[in-house]
């Protein structure tokens, strides 16, 4: 490790404890930064850990929704994300009251099936075409977003969420990819938004067919924000979270991995007698990647930037998460 990396780490770590605070790292952040973190994890673990630890302040190194739930499960404690500009493209397609632009098309997808929501659509439209149908949140979604739905849902869970729902339909949103992956495991009718993750989505067929011609042996793990043809042909389909398990208790020994690459960090920290490719090496999300022990660093001296959520808005939002983490 370099003196400088050294030392930005020693910094940091004096300033956590004089501030009584606990940085929380997601499973794609810099490697550097997963390790100056008391808990990596997927946002909902992170979430948890922060609405149970005891601390004044918490250092979120994730993107802004993330924060966001933080705050809402732990109105009482700071919440600093360390990049103001850490946003999530996807949590951004899709809004409470007025439309997002009108983006153009992706490749595969110019016919999209006539139940997913064109973007000049808002969430409130959707509600009122589709009265007393529950709308599932991804966490994936701003706060607003998950104060004005029933639920929220991560992709670990999403299909028990939708299961434990009344009636045979839901909205699902934001990921089309997310609600068609659970609409095949559920027998409910699931209405989906047209929101994507710009990292997942660009994996194709071609690039899985090539990754098993280079590593035959290896078995193909891909996340559900992935298209649907991608998944298909995937060994096995589930979260970060659910990948880190997997592949710890997986008695095969070479995996390829169809996520954002920070994750492989994890991966092979935690088993280091295993093989792990990347399903494409670029699948790397630049908001993820804003974060630095600079930025940090920075976080802790000038206290920036707080995330806090309004209680008109934390409050029916909590309401969503709350319902989530009561199901077992
Ligand atoms: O919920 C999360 O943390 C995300 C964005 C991905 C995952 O599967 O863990
Ligand atoms: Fe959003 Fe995708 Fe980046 Fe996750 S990886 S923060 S879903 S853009």
């Amino acid at each position: 490790m370099s003196s400088e990396l050294s030392s930005l780490q020693e910094q940091i770590l004096k300033l956590k404890e004089e501030k009584r605070a606990i940085i929380l790292a997601h499973n794609y952040q810099r490697n550097e930064v997963q390790d100056i973190a008391d808990f990596v994890g997927d946002s909902l673990e992170l979430s948890r850990k922060a609405a149970t630890i005891d601390c004044e302040m918490i250092v979120f190194c994730g993107v802004h929704f993330m924060a966001e739930s933080a705050s809402i499960l732990s109105p009482d404690k700071t919440v600093l994300l360390p990049e103001a500009e850490a946003l999530c493209p996807m949590a951004d397609m899709i809004q409470v009251d007025s439309p997002r632009p009108v983006r153009t098309r992706f490749p595969g997808f110019e016919n999209p099936p006539p139940y997913i929501f064109p973007p000049e659509f808002t969430l409130r439209d959707i509600k009122a075409k589709y009265p007393g149908v529950p709308v599932v949140a991804y966490v994936n979604t701003t706060a607003d977003v998950k104060a004005e739905s029933d639920i929220c849902c991560t992709s670990a869970n999403v299909v028990t969420v939708i299961e434990s729902l009344p009636g045979d339909s839901v909205i699902c949103i934001p990921d089309k990819n997310l609600s068609m992956w659970a609409a095949r495991n559920t027998k409910k009718k699931v209405i989906a938004w047209d929101g994507y993750c710009n990292v997942h989505e660009r994996v194709t067929v071609e690039d899985v067919k090539k990754a098993k011609a280079e590593h035959p042996g290896a078995v193909v793990v891909a996340h559900p924000e992935c298209r649907i043809e991608v998944l298909d042909m995937a060994d096995h389909v589930t979260s970060t979270s659910g990948m880190l398990r997997f592949c710890r208790t997986s008695p095969a020994a070479e995996f390829v991995i169809g996520t954002e690459i920070g994750l492989m960090h994890r991966l092979r920290k935690e088993n280091p007698g295993k093989v792990f490719h990347a399903l494409r090496k670029d699948m790397i999300c630049p908001n993820m990647k804003k974060t630095t022990l600079a930025s940090v660093l920075r976080a802790f001296r000038e206290n920036v930037h707080v995330v806090k959520v309004p209680d008109h808005i934390r409050v029916p939002a909590k309401r969503a998460l709350d319902r989530m983490l009561a199901i077992p």
